[in-house]
């Protein structure tokens, strides 16, 4: 990072190639780690999904927001959501598939996928500081429809950090999204996850195939060790 503990630009091991990230221009982007997508009785689990497949990216992560917050890394999470009303919610969507719960619907954990409700929450082990930016957005991409493009902006962001869940969904409609603005997306291995492992797998491979296509995927490890010695020897 520039601050007086390190050089700004750090050599992050990736694939298909390392990539070398102007830290001062990079930002973390934390997709979805929401209790509807993480727990029994959320979203997740009325789409006939197993949730228990996702909780291994919530150490990953957890470390390296850890190292974003120690450095003074903008931290932007998101959550996917609708309005109670349910008027930024496409029939479409509401309607599709044969869900035990539908949105909107009420669940253990409140209306499932409503902003406001318990299940729409990040989950505690990474629940956002005040100053970090929340995104609300109702669809799996994180520019559609949202502030996130203006707010990239604003802060002079070029690459992004990109991790949550699920691979295949949310986190690769938004990095498809960010690479067409012209972001460099590097996507953390294990800091994703999906109900799918063999999708996961697949999810990664086609942002990094033909010359990273769509981005660049590296791991927690290799970010913390790009962000410098004294950020990994921290690490939780
Ligand atoms: N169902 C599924 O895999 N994902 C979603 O519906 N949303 C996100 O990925 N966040």
């Amino acid at each position: 990072m520039t601050n007086s503990k390190g050089p700004s630009i750090g050599k992050v091991a990736a694939e298909p190639e390392p990539i070398a990230l102007d830290w001062t221009a990079t930002a973390l982007l934390i997709i979805d780690m929401q209790r509807d997508f993480m727990e029994p009785g959320g979203f997740g689990e009325t789409l006939g999904n197993d949730v228990s497949q996702l909780a291994r990216a919530v150490k990953p992560i957890a470390s390296v927001l850890s190292a974003a917050r120690e450095t003074g890394m903008l931290v932007v999470h998101t959550r996917e959501g609708h309005l109670p009303d349910l008027s930024d919610a496409p029939p479409a969507k509401v309607e599709r598939g044969a869900p035990s719960l539908r949105i909107g619907d009420p669940g253990p954990m409140g209306r499932i996928l409503i902003r406001g409700e318990a299940g729409h929450d990040i989950i505690p082990e990474l629940y956002p500081l005040d100053s970090e930016i929340v995104i609300d957005k109702p669809g799996k991409g994180a520019f559609y429809a949202t502030e996130l493009g203006d707010i990239l902006e604003k802060y002079g962001i070029e690459n992004l950090l990109v991790c949550g869940v699920t691979t295949e969904v949310c986190v690769n409609t938004t990095v498809r999204e960010a690479n067409d603005r012209g972001y460099r997306c590097v996507v953390l291995a294990d800091g994703c996850a999906s109900y799918f492992p063999e999708f996961h797998e697949m999810g990664l491979k086609m942002i990094k195939a033909q010359g990273g296509i769509f981005g660049w995927v590296t791991n927690s490890a290799a970010v913390l060790e790009a962000l410098g010695p004294e950020v990994a020897a921290n690490r939780p």
